[in-house]
């Protein structure tokens, strides 16, 4: 179908430079300029624009009216929101203003001032009162615009008091959330320290650096072993590759080093009870101050519900606070809402899909890769109660410390640090056998 119509219009275009060839060459035979434009050319030219300007302005009337202020985003769920929306607001009814304003003086005047034999146009170079009016309007409407986004701006990114802490970490192509445990403060972070099933997101300790640390050391003498047992038989260039991933190894542990030196204390305390979940709950009422990081490129935390939007750029650490009011089912039970929804999962059930309820989303709003679309995660506003149901089942299994499989490093490593060297160093030498 989307074929056919292609075809259809480059014919269309076909024909009508065909036609203009035509008209040129008639008016060859006739004898007549092809600039030369008859009285009635230019009345019906002028027709056309007036005919134009009334079905823009029509079409665009229908357009406002029909899909409305904000479409699809419903009423604000976060406590700023209010104001995010009436600044939108207020930009669009000026936007609007200017735009049937400006349109309508385009097309009329053109209407009204067509070529009419002896008519001449006016002439001038210069006027001041015309170039402070249309400097001086625009730049008094600019700046009301930029204070007022401004004012907004400071007023919800001033940090607030007793707010919850919670990281929202991005990477190509998902969203981690960090929460910061009992005491609101998360762990240290490196991306030196990062394993991708273990610890996604680089949390630091202590006992993490020496269990890293003593598994590459025994790594290195697994290899060393290797090497003096033999190496006699060995072909030189996975000696070689060997001999390289040894230093590789040495340069890791000695970068462990400023990590360790970082550690105190308290930021072991902080990073063992950070909990790692794919899932953002937030309370009804309560004020987050989430912490944006990422891990390969720059994604940007959009939370359209909430009107709240973040840059997670690599390498620093970016913040925005909100507080959530309205939760997941209060959302899903307003009349708007259940009626976008009862429409969208009609239609997606009489298509053989499962039907749609209604939840609030974190998205990435910057084109990061392929998958960008669907860098996604469900966001869920609840009560205290269902909160604290949900965090306990998390914090029985989720936790830093469980996730890195510390207790069990520390105790087992030997054994399963060797098997990890022993298979790498077959997996050199098959590899290059192969070569
Ligand atoms: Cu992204």
């Amino acid at each position: 179908m989307k074929f056919i119509i292609i075809i259809v219009i480059v014919l269309v275009i076909i024909a009508a430079a065909q036609l203009m060839k035509v008209y040129e060459l008639s008016s060859r035979l006739r004898n007549k300029d092809e600039a030369d434009v008859t009285p009635a050319e230019t009345k019906f030219n002028a027709g056309m624009i007036l005919l134009f300007y009334i079905a823009l302005m029509i079409s665009s009337t229908w357009l406002f009216l029909h899909y409305g202020a904000r479409p699809g985003l419903g009423e604000s769920a976060s406590e700023h929101g209010g104001e995010i929306d009436f600044l939108y607001d207020v930009n669009w009814i000026i936007l609007i203003i200017a735009f049937y304003f400006t349109q309508t003086l385009l097309f009329v005047f053109a209407f009204k001032y067509q070529q009419k034999k002896g008519r001449k146009a006016v002439f001038f170079a210069h006027s001041t009162k015309l170039e402070l009016l249309w400097t001086i309007i625009p730049a008094i409407v600019l700046a009301g615009i930029i204070i007022g986004g401004l004012t907004v701006w400071n007023k919800i990114t001033t940090p607030k008091e007793d707010t919850t802490v919670i990281e929202i970490y991005a990477q190509q192509f998902g969203w981690t959330v960090r929460y910061a445990g009992e005491d609101n403060t998360l762990g240290n972070s490196d991306f030196k320290v990062i394993d991708e099933s273990k610890n996604p997101l680089g949390v630091v300790t202590t006992k993490l650096i020496n269990a890293r640390e003593k598994s590459w050391t025994k790594e290195i003498d697994s290899l060393t072993t290797y090497i003096a047992e033999k190496g006699d038989l060995t072909p030189d260039a996975i000696i070689d590759e060997i001999e390289d991933k040894i230093e590789r190894l040495g340069r890791q542990i000695r970068r462990l080093d400023p990590l360790r030196k970082a550690q105190t204390a308290e930021t072991n305390a902080a990073a063992t009870d950070d909990v790692i979940v794919k899932e953002l709950h937030l309370v009804k009422g309560k004020d987050y101050e989430f912490k944006f990081r990422s891990r390969d490129v720059i994604h940007s935390a959009l939370f359209p519900h909430f009107r709240a939007q973040m840059n997670c750029v690599p390498g620093m650490t970016t913040r925005f606070s909100f507080k959530p009011v309205i939760t997941t089912a209060e959302m899903r039970a307003m009349p708007d809402v259940q009626k976008q929804y009862k429409e969208a999962s009609e239609k997606r059930v009489a298509n053989g899909k499962e039907a749609v309820e209604f939840d609030y989303l974190l998205l990435c709003n910057k084109i990061c890769g392929s998958s960008h679309y669907n860098m996604q995660i469900k966001i869920i506003v609840e009560t205290q109660e269902e909160f604290d149901v949900w965090y306990a089942k998390q914090s029985e299994s989720k936790t830093f410390e469980m996730l890195a499989g510390l207790e069990s490093t520390v105790v087992a490593s030997g054994s399963i640090d060797t098997n990890v060297a022993a298979i790498d160093t077959v997996n050199l030498i098959t590899e290059s056998a192969s070569h």
